[in-house]
């Protein structure tokens, strides 16, 4: 009866098969219907010199014997599954030993079959083609999860930012500024928060139209980001055209001379606002609070402190800050 053939997939590619026995004549035989069958050998006559070869050529699958002096095959699996962390090298035990106890310790110390000698070449091309079988599962699995892990870390950036500015979100706020703060306790730094809003932003848009507040927004947010440049600096998207600075190790002082700075960009970048009390250009308002060191301030707390600022910034005339 012709022996069945696998599916031509199966069959395809060639493998490089670590063969691993004592015996000689055991080892070479092997090797030779290998060979036959398209397959790379490498061979060892011990466990340490085929630990080497498997570091050097990591080959595709180990078919390996159990009994050899000084260190066994189980010994080699397990060195394998030390070394094959975050992969999966098949292996196949070829034995002697025919105890049930014998196939267990086997399997426990990292083999995926055994198989008892003498073994069939047909049933060992069959195995081969049940491992390679089991080796794409898996490649495609990790495949998968990979897919999985880069979605996720899209998913969880879209979740953080803003769509129209591509700022943090409010979302993405909450868990940056808690870790700020946890950082300006920890290094004993002040931290300032700073909320700006868009002074008479409701006009513009009657103005000039919901497309044109859009784009307004974007080069708001382009422009906060360049004057928070620092890599610690984070600028996000607090509400509509209300925008908030966390900036770490930041105390009062450094604080104004950026308000200063923000207003003073603002003047020279000369938005055109076509309906402002305030100016010709958009102007912007803004409330500041500055956490000193070693203080701890719930983040609630702070944002609270920054929008009274702010409301008082506004109250005041607007195109400036208050703290
Ligand atoms: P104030 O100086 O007191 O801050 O006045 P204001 O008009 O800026 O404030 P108000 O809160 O009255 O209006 C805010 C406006 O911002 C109204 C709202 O339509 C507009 N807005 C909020 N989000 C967006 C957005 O994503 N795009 C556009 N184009 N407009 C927005
Ligand atoms: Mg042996
Ligand atoms: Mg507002
Ligand atoms: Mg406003
Ligand atoms: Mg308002």
């Amino acid at each position: 009866m012709p022996a069945p053939s696998p599916s031509t997939s199966d069959a395809a590619a060639s493998l490089c098969i670590l063969v691993v026995d004592d015996d000689e004549a055991v080892r070479g035989s092997i090797a030779c219907h290998l060979d036959r069958l398209g397959h790379r050998v490498i061979e060892a006559r011990d466990a340490v010199w085929a630990l080497e070869l498997f570091e050097r050529h990591r080959p595709d699958l180990v078919l390996s014997d159990v009994e050899m002096a000084e260190y066994d095959g189980c010994w080699l699996a397990r060195q394998v599954r030390e070394r094959d962390q975050g992969g999966w090298t098949p292996i196949i035990f070829l034995s002697a030993l025919t105890e049930a106890t014998d196939v267990a310790a086997g399997i426990a110390a990292g083999a995926d079959d055994y198989l008892l000698k003498p073994v069939h070449p047909i049933v060992l091309e069959a195995k081969l083609h049940a491992m390679r079988r089991l080796c794409r599962m898996r490649a495609q699995l990790q495949a998968l999860s990979d897919e999985l892990q880069r979605a996720n870390v899209e998913l969880q950036r879209l979740a953080w930012h803003d769509g129209l500015t591509g700022l943090l979100n409010r979302r993405g706020l909450d868990e940056h500024l808690d870790a700020a703060i946890g950082l300006a306790q920890r290094s004993g730094t002040p931290l300032t928060i700073m909320l700006c809003d868009v002074d008479h932003f409701k006009r513009y848009n009657d103005a000039l139209g919901h497309h044109a507040g859009d784009d307004c927004l974007r080069r708001v947010a382009a422009l906060l980001k360049q004057l928070a440049r620092r890599p610690m600096d984070s600028v996000a998207r607090y509400g509509g055209e209300e925008f908030a600075l966390v900036l770490p190790d930041t105390p009062r002082a450094g604080a104004r001379t950026l308000a200063h700075a923000i207003t003073r960009v603002f003047g020279s970048a000369a938005l055109p606002h076509p309906d402002s009390s305030v100016a010709a250009h958009v102007t912007l308002s803004g409330g500041i609070t500055t956490c000193d060191p070693g203080t701890a301030t719930p983040a609630a707390t702070l944002l609270q402190r920054a929008d009274e600022a702010l409301y008082l910034a506004k109250s005041q005339g607007r195109n400036r800050f208050a703290s």
